[in-house]
């Protein structure tokens, strides 16, 4: 039977990578995120690969809870029981020291990253406890583990994406629906233009010395996640860039 997945913030990076991966592996994927012009672009690829009953397109704002209700309640039958949430949708806004920042940055970086993983759980998570399966993918970051200079309200929000990935995973441990945080270092995707506003010279910095990871490397460990035997729960896994050691320490040539 065919295997459902959704993946939230598919139209760049990590997300669009993991929609790669599970298509071209058989999945059925449920791509979402705002940008519907992009959202088109790719299943239409996809559709020519794979055949045109392998993507559905959604195309909402993870912080807005009446539309990620609507757009999951828009999907037709055959496409409603999710058997894989990959909540991946999520960004960084800015560098500046804590007392410096943008409490508009920070309302987005938390709406996004924290509620909007929220409003997909709750709006997701009560149909696999009724069908009795599911797999649930939070994307964290090694961000989450210990705060580095200038993340603060970011690094904030990816230690509260481990806290509710946790809770979730004890508040399912009755079921066998699997739970997993995936960690992720520097990865080269459109992250450091969004947190930097556009500044593409900027944002090439953070990457420069270093060979970063790919949305690939990423979503092919997502893939490993799910594909475990049932009876394996791969809960918690840090990817890093080799010469990246933690969030603060990289070591560029
Ligand atoms: P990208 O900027 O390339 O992709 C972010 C995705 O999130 C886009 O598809 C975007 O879609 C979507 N998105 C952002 N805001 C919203 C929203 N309000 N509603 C719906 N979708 C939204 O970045 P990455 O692929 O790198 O980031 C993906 C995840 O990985 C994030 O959670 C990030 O924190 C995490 N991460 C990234 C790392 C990195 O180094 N790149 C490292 C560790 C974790 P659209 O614009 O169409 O809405
Ligand atoms: C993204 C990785 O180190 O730029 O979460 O915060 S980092």
């Amino acid at each position: 039977m065919k295997k459902i997945v959704m993946i939230t913030g598919a139209t760049s990076g990590i997300g669009e990578a993991c929609a790669r991966v599970f298509t071209s592996a058989g999945y059925h994927v449920i791509l979402t995120g705002r940008n519907r012009t992009r959202l088109d672009e790719l299943c239409d690829g996809f559709m020519k690969a794979y055949g045109p009953d392998c993507v559905m397109p959604l195309c909402y704002d993870v912080c807005d809870l009446d539309a990620c209700t609507r757009a999951v309640e828009s999907l037709p039958a055959g496409w409603k029981d999710i058997d894989v949430l990959v909540n991946n949708a999520g960004l960084a806004l800015g560098l500046e020291p804590e007392y410096e920042g943008d409490p508009a940055d920070w309302s987005t970086m938390i709406d996004t990253n924290i509620k909007g993983l929220l409003n997909m759980t709750r709006i997701i998570v009560p149909g696999m406890v009724e069908r009795n399966c599911g797999h649930v993918i939070n994307m964290g970051s090694v961000a989450g583990d210990a705060a580095y200079a200038g993340g603060n309200v970011y690094c904030a929000t990816k230690s509260a994406v481990k806290a509710l990935t946790d809770g979730l995973r004890i508040d399912l441990a009755h079921t066998p629906i699997r739970v997993t945080l995936i960690k992720p270092g520097l990865v080269e995707t459109n992250f450091s233009r969004v947190r930097f506003h556009g500044d593409n010279d900027r944002a090439a910095r953070v990457y420069s010395g270093i060979e970063p990871l790919t949305g690939a490397d990423i979503a092919d460990t997502v893939l490993y996640a799910v594909q475990a035997p049932a009876h394996v729960q791969i809960a918690e896994v840090l990817v890093l860039a080799t010469h990246q050691a933690n969030g603060s320490v990289i070591c560029r040539r």
